[in-house]
């Protein structure tokens, strides 16, 4: 696995790259998502795919460019799922983004997720590494000038936190949802949502606590956020931070999947916000 590991390390600096000298300018393709595909989505995808089919330990790919799992080597042990550039409507606003990545033993289960993690591409270059039954996350910055990563102190989420990033069209969000959300903020809570899932919930963990929501609306009533690259990756990464991770009831990592593109409604958070998403059953 850990070469996996390496593989997205090296990949940071190069997608970074791309994203800095790329043109921010959208192609003709629909992905399977419904999202019209930027050049800079297209590119870093095949950049993925290339570096992790040289793997022989990589059984099976699925990204969120691509329609299909694709097998790689029938002899090997993981599966890898990722979202090559997750936020990237944000590009032309010069806003913050993504890779994020699940590494699973062979089939794409919530149960076989072992590790996951993501690049931020901020004015910093960082990286963070969740692994199955590890206590903490890894944090490693770059430095540009040594082209070397630098491993920083492991992220926790302290019981509580003062974040609340709210996601989905508002005025499709239930009336239950609404409510916990104002409850939030009758306490004190602050907004902090840029619109990119991979700043907003590093921004939760980097500052000890908080809660993230993606809710089911009336126009989204599976939320937007998919199974296999976005939500069960995060999942994995907030429960290994000392949070929790559900879906309004259940532990996310216990979902089964129906399809691969599946999307589902999902909170990320510290166990005191959980908690309330819980009790007031927020994801209704
Ligand atoms: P993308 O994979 O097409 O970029 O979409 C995922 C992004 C997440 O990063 C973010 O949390 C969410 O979409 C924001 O959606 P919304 O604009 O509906 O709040
Ligand atoms: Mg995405």
């Amino acid at each position: 696995m850990q070469k996996i590991f390496d593989c997205f390390l090296s990949l940071g600096p190069k997608i970074q790259d791309l994203i800095i000298c790329g043109e921010t300018n959208y192609t003709s393709h629909v992905n399977s998502s419904g999202d019209t595909q930027l050049a800079l989505d297209v590119q870093s995808d095949l950049m993925i795919e290339r570096e992790l089919s040289n793997l022989a330990c990589v059984y099976a790919l699925f990204s969120e460019e691509q329609e299909k799992v694709r097998i790689i080597h029938k002899e090997g042990e993981y599966s890898v799922a990722y979202d090559p550039i997750d936020g990237s409507s944000l590009l032309d606003s010069n806003l913050s983004v993504g890779t994020i990545f699940g590494i699973y033993a062979k089939d794409f289960e919530g149960k076989n997720l072992v590790a996951s993690g993501y690049i931020l591409y901020g004015p910093r270059l960082e990286i963070v590494i969740a692994q199955k039954d590890e206590v903490g996350v890894r944090h490693l910055r770059f430095d540009p000038k040594k082209q070397e990563w630098r491993e920083q102190e492991r992220l926790f989420l302290a019981q509580k936190g003062k974040i609340n990033a709210s996601g989905g069209t508002q005025k499709y969000w239930s009336n239950q949802h609404q409510k916990m959300i104002l409850s939030l903020f009758q306490n004190g809570y602050r907004l902090r949502y840029s619109g990119g899932m991979v700043p907003d919930l590093h921004q939760i963990l980097v500052k000890g606590g908080g809660l993230f929501s993606y809710p089911a609306t009336q126009d989204a009533p599976q939320g937007k956020l998919r199974k296999l690259f976005e939500v069960f990756p995060f999942a994995l990464i907030f429960e290994c931070a000392g949070g929790e991770a559900i879906d309004g009831k259940s532990r996310l990592l216990d979902l089964g999947i129906q399809t691969s593109h599946e999307s589902c409604p999902c909170f990320f958070g510290s166990k005191e916000e959980i908690g309330l998403v819980r009790e007031m059953d927020g994801g209704k």
